[in-house]
């Protein structure tokens, strides 16, 4: 069986007033961060604003074998999520508030 790119799409919420602020923290990604989600297979991820409703909505990529399952145990996504959790919708634990979305259209 040929071996199949998945992607995935989901939703995240922000906090009003917070565009600016998000979108500066993304643009300084931090590079251990970016390094850990490339070694769990993901990759081309986007994430675009609904600036009415504040819903995030975040698309990408995730190669065959990919591990991103056990990225909330790695400190380093712990540590970004602490650092998010000012301008996000979180869970107690402050990894986002994240709602899967359905595929319902894709063109290659
Ligand atoms: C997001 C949120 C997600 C993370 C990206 C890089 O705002 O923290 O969990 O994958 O940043």
């Amino acid at each position: 069986k040929e071996q199949e790119m998945t992607q995935q799409g989901f939703k995240m919420r922000l906090k009003p007033g917070m565009a600016e602020e998000y979108r500066r923290r993304h643009d300084a990604l931090w590079p251990e961060l970016a390094e850990a989600l490339t070694a769990a297979g993901i990759h081309d991820y986007s994430i675009f604003l609904d600036e009415e409703t504040l819903i995030l909505f975040a698309v990408l990529k995730l190669h065959p074998g990919h591990t991103a399952d056990a990225l909330p145990g790695l400190p380093v996504m712990r540590r970004w999520w602490d650092y998010m959790a000012d301008i996000m919708e979180v869970e107690p634990d402050n990894r986002p508030c994240q709602w899967p979305l359905r595929p319902m259209f894709y063109f290659a």
